[in-house]
């Protein structure tokens, strides 16, 4: 008798955990640049207690460019740049909501940590040594992000019900932010169009 009862409730807690998160997914359509990668979708404000991520992200400074070009990070978030060649490098932002920081100039397998505790900072890193230099750090409020490939395709994965402003950012083009409702475990389809 025991024994059936502990089922049934491992059974109903399995059910409970499926139904509680669904997808968001799509597709998007840029217009006035080469193709859409390095748009971050994400959703705007979620209702959960945010944890802040203990991992340090690193952002590398090789062959004179920032790789990732566009990190989008949970605020709270604390950014290594790693400088992997033999010359020296520097990062700066002259964005407000990054403090306006300038780490110094570093060498060769060295790093310089800035924390972001800015939420809808979309701050900009310079190099004062090499001018062609740019990337991009997008501070977010929770996790729920995806990054896009030159596909523009993108997917949020276990996503709690509720309903959402669903955003997109890019450095040069813009779309409009959209309602999403997750309501069952479902896959929701939203699409994007960007231009300038
Ligand atoms: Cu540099």
């Amino acid at each position: 008798m025991m024994n059936k009862f502990l089922i049934i409730l491992v059974i109903n807690l399995g059910m409970v955990a499926t139904v509680l998160a669904g997808e968001i997914s799509g597709e998007l359509k840029c217009r006035g640049v080469r193709d859409c990668s390095d748009v971050v979708v994400y959703i705007d404000k979620i209702n959960e207690d945010v944890e802040v991520p203990k991992e340090h992200v690193v952002m590398n400074q090789k062959n004179l460019k920032f790789i990732p070009h566009v990190l989008p990070i949970v605020v709270g978030t604390t950014v290594d740049y790693l400088n992997s060649d033999d010359v020296l490098h520097n990062v700066f932002s002259p964005d407000k909501c990054a403090e306006k920081f300038n780490l110094g100039t570093w060498s060769k397998g060295e790093t310089r940590s800035y924390t972001y505790n800015d939420i809808d900072c979309g701050a900009v890193m310079l190099c004062n040594v090499h001018p062609e230099m740019e990337a991009w750090i997008l501070v977010l409020q929770n996790k729920y992000f995806y990054k896009t490939d030159r596909d523009g395709k993108y997917v949020i994965k276990d996503v709690p019900q509720g309903k959402y402003e669903l955003k997109v950012w890019h450095e040069k083009i813009k779309g409009k932010s959209q309602e999403v409702e997750i309501t069952s475990d479902e896959t929701v389809i939203v699409n994007f169009k960007l231009k300038r």
